[in-house]
C-alpha cells in the first residue's frame, strides 16, 4: 500500500519540469473541468469551430477558435492576432472569467506571477488530425509564459527545442493537464502527434486544447 502509492508519486509526480521554464501541471485543470466545457460551449456557439489556410495554402487539420480581446488568425496573407473573427466580423467572444482565473493560477503555480493573458486560442483535434513542428512567435512579448489546458481525449504532444532539427521528446497529455511553458522554452520547436481514435466520458471523440497567450 504504502510502497504502490510512493511509486504512483514517484513516476507520476503532479509536477514534472520538462524543460528549463516548462513545467507540466498533471492534473491541474481537472477540478475545474466541469466548469471549463459549458463556457466553451457557449464560446463555440459564438465563434465556430474553423479550419483555417495557411499562408502556403494548406488548410489545417486542427479547427480552431478564440476568445478574449484578440485571437490568433492564418489565412493566406499569413498569421496575425486579430480583434474581429474574419468569419463573423464580430469581436471574438470574451474569456470566461473561469478560464483566466485558471490561468494564472497554472502561471503562477509555473513560476510567473501576474501572467495576463490577452488571447486564448480554442484547438480542436478529431481522430487523426496533427498539428506539426513549429514556433509560436507571433506575440509581441516572449517574457510572458504560454499556458495550455488540455481536456477530451489523451494526446501526445512532441517538445522539441530551439532548432527544427531538434529530435522532439514525447509528453503524454490527458484531459486536465496544464503546461506552462515560458523562459527558454517558450520559442522551442513542438507539436501534436496525430490522435489517436477514442471516446472520452464528457468531450467525446475529440481533444480540446486551450492555450493562453498575451500576444499585444
Ligand atoms: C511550447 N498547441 O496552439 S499546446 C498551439 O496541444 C499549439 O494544441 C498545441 O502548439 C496543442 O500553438 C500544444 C502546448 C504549447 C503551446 C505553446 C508553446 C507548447 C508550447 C509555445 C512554446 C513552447
Ligand atoms: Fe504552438
Amino acid at each position: 500500500m504504502t510502497a504502490d502509492l510512493f511509486d504512483s508519486i514517484a513516476e507520476r509526480p503532479a509536477q514534472e519540469a520538462i524543460a528549463d521554464g516548462a513545467v507540466i501541471l498533471r492534473g491541474f485543470a481537472h477540478a475545474v473541468g466541469s466548469e471549463l466545457i459549458p463556457a466553451l460551449r457557449e464560446i463555440v456557439a459564438q465563434a465556430p469551430f474553423r479550419r483555417m489556410f495557411t499562408p502556403g495554402g494548406y488548410q489545417m487539420s486542427v479547427a480552431m477558435t478564440n476568445c478574449g480581446p484578440v485571437g490568433w488568425v492564418t489565412d493566406r496573407s499569413g498569421y496575425r492576432y486579430d480583434g474581429i473573427d474574419p468569419e463573423s466580423g464580430k469581436p471574438w467572444p470574451a474569456m470566461p472569467p473561469s478560464f483566466l482565473r485558471l490561468a494564472r493560477e497554472a502561471a503562477a503555480e509555473g513560476g510567473f506571477d501576474d501572467f495576463a493573458p490577452d488571447a486564448c486560442l480554442v484547438n480542436r483535434y478529431e481522430p487523426g488530425t496533427k498539428l506539426s513542428l513549429h514556433q509560436d512567435r507571433d506575440e509581441t512579448d516572449f517574457a510572458a509564459p504560454i499556458v495550455s489546458v488540455s481536456l477530451g481525449l489523451p494526446a501526445i504532444f512532441l517538445f522539441g527545442g530551439p532548432k527544427r532539427s531538434d529530435k522532439p521528446a514525447r509528453h503524454r497529455l490527458t484531459h486536465g493537464d496544464v503546461v506552462v511553458w515560458g523562459g527558454p522554452s517558450r520559442l522551442f520547436f513542438h507539436g501534436v502527434a496525430p490522435l489517436a481514435d477514442g471516446e472520452h466520458a464528457v468531450l467525446g471523440r475529440q481533444r480540446i486544447n486551450l492555450t493562453f497567450r498575451k500576444a499585444r
